[in-house]
């Protein structure tokens, strides 16, 4: 049972698995079920590096804080079954970063690797992020881990290729719309810790010292009369109610895309028109509401084991597939460790 608590937990109370912030995480949520009120909006990016650190989902937390009752150890418990006990090196990161203890030289030693791999986006591909605000890592993981990626999914969703029927089954773990929530795996795995992709987002960040994001699969099965595209449509992950931040957000196409075969849709360049728009939009208005496909959105075909990365600041959705196979993919992200202390 969770106790009850009378403040919230500070980012360096620790437990026992040595992890900052996740008892501040673990109260706040008990604090609001019990009517309290700790805006914590401001810690998002955090409490998602954290998540990222321990190779679980923001989803997968929030979920499991809000439909048990636990208590902070059962907390701690849920995390080292889910996602196993966290490693001496990541605590140590995460608590240096924290100011809690010394660095361990081996962090330094494992950002090295990153540093010292030669470029992976071109001076051209960095020219045309800054121009578009998206850019595709060609070939970020080898054909055979996209292809291993993909045959999990198909496992999860206990289909085959080659019979559409078996697209539409709604067996899966957990499927929000075309999102799988498969999380902890090791083909997954595998592709989010590509140091090629480690060093594209390096290059995009600034810094090799990141996270990766231990995010969601989805499948995007050809539209049909009977099966409608769930969405999303065009929208930002961005909290307008905050000032704006720069972030990345990135797709890994595990089979080749069409741009017609439901594609992950961009508005190109709108990161260098979002401020303005959003200052000369009605203050009434829900920027979320408004047609974002009339700014100009273009769906980004890519072909199996392609990353693409965009802007946060682009308004970002999947469409419709129109084509003859599903879409299927693997989210994958890395953010700064720690957002709010390297800010
Ligand atoms: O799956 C897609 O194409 C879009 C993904 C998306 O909207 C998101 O990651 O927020």
């Amino acid at each position: 049972m969770a106790e009850s608590t009378d403040r919230m937990a500070l980012s360096t109370d620790i437990g026992e698995l040595g992890v900052p912030q996740i008892k501040r995480i673990w109260s706040s949520v008990n604090g609001f079920k019990q009517g309290q009120d700790g805006d914590r909006r401001a810690e998002h990016e955090l409490d998602c590096a954290i998540y990222n650190a321990l190779g679980i989902s923001v989803q997968q937390v929030l979920s499991y804080l809000y439909t048990q009752n636990a208590s902070f150890e059962e907390f701690e418990r849920w995390i080292v079954e889910l996602a196993g006990l966290p490693k001496p090196l990541t605590v140590n990161r995460l608590q240096t970063a924290f100011g809690l203890t010394q660095p361990n030289p081996e962090i330094a030693r494992y950002l090295q690797r990153v540093d010292q791999y030669p470029p992976v986006l071109s001076n051209e591909d960095l020219l045309f992020w800054e121009e578009h605000g998206y850019v595709i890592l060609k070939q970020a993981v080898p054909i055979e881990h996209a292809k291993q990626a993909e045959n999990v999914i198909w496992e999860l969703i206990n289909g085959t290729p080659s019979d559409p029927a078996s697209w539409y089954s709604t067996q899966a773990p957990e499927r929000h719309g075309i999102m799988i929530e498969e999380i902890q795996n090791k083909v997954f795995d595998q592709n989010r810790y590509s140091l090629k992709i480690h060093k594209a987002f390096a290059q995009l960040w600034g810094t090799s010292d990141l996270w990766v994001s231990h995010d969601r699969c989805g499948f995007n099965p050809p539209q049909t009369a009977a099966h409608l595209f769930p969405g999303p449509d065009l929208h930002w992950d961005l909290d307008f109610s905050r000032p704006l931040m720069f972030s990345t957000q990135g797709i890994l196409y595990l089979t080749d895309t069409e741009p017609e075969q439901g594609a992950l849709t961009l508005v190109p360049g709108f990161h260098k028109h979002l401020e303005k728009w959003l200052a000369e939009l009605d203050q009434n208005s829900d920027p979320q509401k408004q047609d974002l496909h009339a700014l100009g959105s273009k769906p980004i075909g890519a072909e199996a084991g392609d990353l693409i990365i965009w802007h946060s600041y682009l308004p970002h959705g999947s469409r419709p597939n129109q084509g003859d196979a599903p879409r299927i993919v693997q989210y994958i992200n890395m953010v700064p460790c720690c957002p709010r202390l390297t800010e």
